[in-house]
């Protein structure tokens, strides 16, 4: 009787010891996988300004960007604007045969008031001045958090209008009418 105890023990002990080595080897012999860097969307624009109406007197190029984060760039070069902070803005439509008029309002797909871009409540093409004084010289650069090169909301195929006056940032005709403007379209 004593001895069938000692074989039931010794054969608990054996597959107890069998079960912890198999169990080290599943778990060291699978298969490692490197962690892969998530790949980072970026989607890239261009929007190339011309004088309402048309002809050769403002001329330049704005250049947008934008990571998957909710932070667009926008580098702007423009010759032919007057030296001072100049409204600068995302309108609602394409512009056809340069006629700035036809870009419709601020856009604006919340419904929102007139503001600045560091405003809670403003339309999302409220991107404020641009100063035209750095120009033909220097590059100007905009940062934006609310307007956006992705998802519905997306300005790609809207336009950029630039004001011959300054955006008070709380009255939408303080900026004046419309110097230039381009339409949004995507460059990969
Ligand atoms: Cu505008
Ligand atoms: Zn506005």
């Amino acid at each position: 009787m004593g001895k069938a105890i000692v074989y039931t023990a010794l054969v608990i002990v054996c597959l107890g010891i069998g079960l912890i080595v198999g169990g080290l080897g599943v778990y060291y012999g699978r298969p490692y996988y490197e962690p892969q860097p998530q790949s980072i969307q970026i989607i890239k624009a261009k929007c190339y300004p011309m004088a309402n109406g048309g002809g050769p007197s403002i001329e330049g190029e704005i250049s947008l960007s934008q990571t998957s984060n909710k932070h667009l760039v926008i580098n702007a070069l423009i010759d032919g604007l007057p030296k001072k902070e100049l409204g600068f803005h995302i309108h609602s439509f394409g512009v056809v045969n340069n006629n700035c008029s036809s870009a419709g309002g601020h856009f604006n797909p919340e419904g929102k008031n007139h503001g600045g871009p560091n405003s809670m409540e403003r339309h999302m093409g409220d991107l404020g001045n641009i100063d035209a004084s750095k120009f033909p010289h220097k590059e100007v650069e905009i940062t934006d958090k609310k307007a956006s090169l992705f998802g519905k909301d997306s300005i790609i195929g809207r336009s950029i209008v630039i004001h011959e006056d300054t955006d008070d940032l709380k009255n939408q005709s303080s900026a004046g009418g419309r110097l230039a403007c381009c339409t949004i379209i995507r460059v990969d």
